[in-house]
């Protein structure tokens, strides 16, 4: 299944593929469940599929839950998990799709893909019990649980007091 045809309520993330002249659409579908599900960010690799990151509320009894970092809905309101899924390149199936959180509102906001086709997901997250694997840091900060979600994070440096 790719990038679902029927609306599936609430709000859906989409993803589109426009051709390269503009003349039309490749494909164009949404994704998601029966609750709200948005959109963070979408990156694609060298030969075209499409990766997108975001976040749902819809439990696996609705999205379409492939195979993918998580296959289970972990909760948390209002926002639910964070979610990653791989569209082919035809835009027809969903080459995987899961979600990646813990118990709290967890958000993804960007993706990106290296030439081996390993995605890289950026975000932020409440949840102490985020599955955390690898990572530059294993516990959440305890002056504030919004710590950058830790699998593969792209992080940006904070400048330094008076540089430019
Ligand atoms: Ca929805
Ligand atoms: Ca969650």
């Amino acid at each position: 299944m790719g990038p679902d045809l029927t609306f599936n309520g609430s709000n859906d993330a989409f993803v589109a593929k426009v051709k390269a002249d503009g003349t039309g659409l490749v494909y164009a579908g949404y994704v998601g469940g029966s609750a709200n599900d948005f959109d963070g960010g979408v990156a694609v690799d060298s030969v075209g599929n499409a990766y997108v990151t975001g976040w749902t509320s819809s439990s696996e009894a609705t999205f379409p839950v492939t195979m993918g970092p998580d296959l289970s809905f972990n909760g948390g309101s209002p926002f639910g998990d964070a979610f990653v899924v791989k569209v082919t390149v035809d835009g027809t199936a969903l080459e995987y799709a899961g979600y990646l959180g813990g118990s709290g509102s967890d958000l993804g906001f960007a993706i990106a893909v290296d030439r081996f086709g390993n995605a890289y997901v950026t975000g932020r997250t409440p949840s102490a019990d985020f599955p955390v694997t690898v990572g530059p840091d294993l516990a959440p900060t305890p002056s504030s649980p919004r710590s950058a979600l830790p699998i593969k994070s792209v992080c940006s440096g904070t400048p330094s007091a008076g540089s430019r």
